[in-house]
């Protein structure tokens, strides 16, 4: 089932998630439904606050070298903690909550990744590149931190004044 996205500046967007504890058939459906809900938007990552549920889970389904996203290599991320983080990376970012926005971003260029996946089994994983800025960038969805937030006083100034006039433009 494809879920709305909530897009900014909902105020649940902010919302700090809560850990996952139960790795139920539950659980599992709303991943299933969240993975159709990023792909039929284009999108590379998703975080459970995106389609309105405070919990801490995110996926990923990161383009292989041809441009295809293949359901194999989807990523589901529950309860994330990053560990030795190193280097930095300029890399232009968007967000299906911030449609239409797509800026600079400084990351962290590399990372140790240990989560849980859907069976609460823990595991990790060594990321770098598109992978640790998209991994960066879901995790602060969990804290309710946007991308937006990044900016500089002016840049996002100009955001403010632009994303205004096109969300109006839409109705
Ligand atoms: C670099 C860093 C972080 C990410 C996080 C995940 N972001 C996305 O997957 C964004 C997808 C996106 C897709 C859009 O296209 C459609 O909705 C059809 C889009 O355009 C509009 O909303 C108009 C914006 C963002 C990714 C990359
Ligand atoms: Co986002």
């Amino acid at each position: 089932m494809i879920l709305p996205i909530i897009t900014y500046p909902d105020k649940q967007l902010k919302l700090k998630s809560k850990e996952v504890t139960l790795f139920d058939e539950k659980l599992h459906t709303f991943l299933d439904d969240m993975y159709v809900t990023m792909i039929e938007r284009n999108g590379i990552g998703l975080a459970a606050i995106q389609v309105a549920n405070p919990i801490r889970a995110l996926i990923l389904c990161i383009p292989d070298d041809d441009g295809n996203q293949n359901k194999e290599n989807i990523l589901e991320i529950m309860n994330p903690v990053i560990h030795n983080p190193q280097g930095n990376l300029l890399y232009q970012e968007g967000c299906l909550s911030v449609p239409g926005f797509y800026e600079d971003i400084e990351r962290y260029e590399s990372l140790v990744l240990h989560y849980q996946n859907r069976f609460g089994e823990h595991c990790s994983l060594n990321a770098t590149e598109l992978l640790a800025i998209a991994i960066q960038h879901e995790i602060d969805h969990l804290e309710g931190k946007l991308f937006i937030e990044k900016l500089s006083y002016h840049r996002r100034k100009k955001f403010e004044k632009e994303y205004k006039k096109a969300q109006k433009e839409k109705k």
